[in-house]
Formats: structure tokens, C-alpha cells, sequence
């Protein structure tokens, strides 16, 4: 493995190493936080479609063998996208905007990474694993269902504010949006989320968006096969 201190590339310096792949809803809602907070990692590409997070190499990085996982220059190894997040920005940010360090503010940050772990990004997995792993087409009427009544919930978040955690951008916008941008091919946003809709757009205007949004567009491809 190559070091882990921080070196120059194109005048920026490269801050650490991030394990990752597009096509990961996870992995996307980090690239979104690079871009955002300024820095610079280094990619490297894992795919576990092709089994490359099994290898005794990286489980030894993460046993949990997900991605995206992070290696900071200080050699600090942190996985989980919403615990990678919270790292950089409380190393990187020029300010503490993107997860307040107020209380009461973050409070409601971590309420939306969790939503984001526990609801949105583990429902996407539950119907999208079986698909590539066992060729099953989805989602079923349950899962549809189960989906919908999240997607009122991040609407009913929304009410009367612009972003996911207040009228500033934090985190929680790149961990829902990530996740959101997979689940809406899977299962599709209806019209009555009109709040829901507005946010989407919103954060497609984000000038650093296409961090997120080439992988969304693979995503849609991928997953493609298997909808019914
Ligand atoms: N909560 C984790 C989820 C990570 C995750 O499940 N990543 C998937 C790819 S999208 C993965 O690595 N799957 C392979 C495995 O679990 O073995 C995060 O936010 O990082």
C-alpha cells in the first residue's frame, strides 16, 4: 500500500485515501463532501459486484468490508459514510456549517444521517442486494409501500425549510440525496411529495453536484435489468 501522508496533486494536497465506487449511494454522499469542503482524496476503486472488499487486505482495513471506507494522511481509518462525513468536516472545514457543532443543531443533523442509515440507504440495500446478487427483479408491492411512506416522512421534514437539517446545506443533503437519487429509480417519487421533488432539484443545482450525479446515472443503468 502506498503512504498515507498527505501529498501534492495539481498544487492540491491529497488528504487521504477513499475507497470507493460510483456506482455506491454511500460512497457518493463522501465525493459530495470532498468537493464541498475544497479538499482532495485519493480514489480507489473497490467493486463488490467483482468481490474486491472480501480480500484479506481490506478486511483487515474494515472487517465490516463496506465501502466507501476512508484512511486519512494521519493514518486515522474510518468507514461508514456518515461517520467519514462528520470526520472531514471536522478536519477540513473551514467552518463548522456543513455539521454544526451547536447542539441543538446537530441534533437534528444526526436525526437525518440515521434516517438515512436506518430507512432510506437500508431499504435501497434490501431491495437492490437481492437484484445483483441473486438476479431477483423488484420491488415488490411491500417494499414500495414501506418506501412511500418514506418518502412522506423526508417530505414532512422539508416543511418550511430548503434543506434537510434548516436553510443551510449540511451533511444530512448529501447523505439523503445520495440515497434519494438511488431509491427514485427504484421506486418513484410521486407528485404529492411536492416538497421532496423541490430539494431534488435543489441540490442538483448544487455547483459540486456531479459528484454525486454521474454515479446516479450509472445507478439508473445498472439497476435497470431488474425493475419491474
Ligand atoms: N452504512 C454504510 C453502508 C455501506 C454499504 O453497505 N456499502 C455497500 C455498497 S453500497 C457495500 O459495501 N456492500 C458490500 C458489503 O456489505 O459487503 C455507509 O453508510 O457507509
Amino acid at each position: 500500500m502506498r503512504s498515507n501522508k498527505p501529498q501534492l496533486n495539481n498544487n492540491k494536497m491529497v488528504v487521504g485515501k477513499l475507497y470507493m465506487l460510483d456506482l455506491s449511494s454511500p460512497v457518493r454522499a463522501v465525493l459530495l463532501t470532498e468537493k464541498a469542503l475544497g479538499i482532495e482524496l485519493e480514489h480507489i476503486n473497490v467493486d463488490p459486484i467483482k468481490g474486491e472488499h472480501k480480500t484479506a487486505e481490506y478486511k483487515k482495513l474494515n472487517p465490516q468490508h463496506t465501502i466507501p471506507l476512508y484512511i486519512d494522511g494521519d493514518g486515522t481509518i474510518v468507514w461508514d459514510s456518515h461517520a467519514i462525513m462528520a470526520y472531514l468536516v471536522g478536519k477540513y472545514g473551514k467552518d463548522d456549517s456543513l455539521y454544526p457543532k451547536d447542539l441543538a443543531k446537530r441534533a437534528v443533523v444526526d436525526q437525518r444521517l440515521h434516517f438515512d442509515s436506518g430507512n432510506i440507504f437500508a431499504n435501497l440495500r434490501a431491495i437492490v442486494f437481492p437484484m445483483w446478487s441473486a438476479g431477483e427483479k423488484g420491488p415488490n408491492q411491500k417494499q414500495i409501500e414501506t418506501v412511500d411512506t418514506q418518502y412522506d416522512f423526508l417530505n414532512k421534514f422539508l416543511a418550511g425549510k430548503l434543506w434537510m437539517a434548516g436553510n443551510t446545506v449540511t451533511i444530512a443533503d448529501f447523505s439523503l440525496i445520495s440515497s434519494v437519487s438511488s431509491l427514485m429509480y427504484v421506486v418513484p417519487i410521486d407528485s404529492k411529495y411536492g416538497d421532496l421533488l423541490a430539494w431534488i432539484e435543489r441540490c442538483e443545482q448544487l455547483p459540486y453536484y456531479e459528484a454525486n450525479g454521474k454515479g446516479a446515472r450509472a445507478f439508473k443503468e445498472f439497476v435497470k435489468p431488474w425493475i419491474i
